[in-house]
């Protein structure tokens, strides 16, 4: 049986997949895919041309969040999916706000401009990328700040986003800040001291290290 990871890390929606791998401990291989240069026939593999996309022998399953279902079905233990059904969907969501949300905003105007757009010998658009991270970021980090309030006023101890258990949600939101810092974004601890404790404790972790480092050394100009 073999497992392949095709994308790039430099993705937020790859790095997930990969998060959860290592977090799974599971052996895998990986095949570097730029969607906007693509092997010949990448269409065939992902039809929408988007990366992540996983080869299970001669099996391909797409997006980023089927995978990793598909992958805790095949690979239970560690759990990052509750079993229970409320906190399943609270845990979906928390990933949705994420991918559907939050890196559609910052994707493009952000980290596309202060990341990308360096490496391909361009010149950033530092105002546009500013405003959205001084005017738009803030709303979102006030929900999940509210959100970890939130499981303490569930009994929970408000480390995860979903109950007690690490889990799913928290390697979208722990992993969506890589991004962030890679971008120059540090939160204020002041303003945000769960959600920033939060992301101290999930880079920490060595799943996080393993993802983390490799970007530094390649495009952590900006890291803060
Ligand atoms: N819902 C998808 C989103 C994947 C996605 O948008 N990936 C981006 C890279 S970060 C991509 O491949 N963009 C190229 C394109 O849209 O053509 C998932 O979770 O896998």
């Amino acid at each position: 049986m073999t497992y392949t990871l095709l994308g790039s890390s430099i993705s937020p929606y790859v790095r997930k997949v990969k998060l959860v791998l290592l977090e799974k401990k599971i052996e895998h291989a990986t095949e570097d895919v730029i969607p906007f240069n693509p092997p010949k026939d990448w269409r065939a593999i992902s039809p929408l041309g988007k990366i992540p996309a996983f080869r299970h022998d001669d099996k391909i399953i797409n997006d980023s969040t089927i995978i990793c279902e598909y992958l805790e079905r095949l690979h239970p233990s560690p759990a990052l999916q509750p079993s229970d059904p409320y906190l399943q969907a609270r845990a979906r969501w928390i990933e949705e706000y994420v991918d559907g949300g939050l890196i559609p905003v910052t994707g493009p105007k952000v980290f596309f401009e202060l990341v990308v757009k360096p490496l391909l010998g361009q010149k950033s658009d530092e105002a546009t990328a500013r405003k959205v991270i001084d005017e738009d970021l803030p709303a979102y980090f006030d929900y999940f700040e509210s959100e970890l309030e939130s499981e303490v006023g569930s009994g929970f101890a408000g480390e995860f986003f979903v109950g007690d258990q690490f889990g799913i949600a928290d390697i979208a939101v722990g992993n969506l800040f890589v991004n962030l810092r890679l971008c120059g974004v540090r939160l204020d601890a002041t303003r945000w001291k769960r959600l920033a404790a939060f992301v101290d404790r999930m880079h920490a972790r060595p799943s996080f290290t393993a993802v983390i480092e490799p970007l530094k050394a390649a495009v952590g100009k900006r890291w803060a």
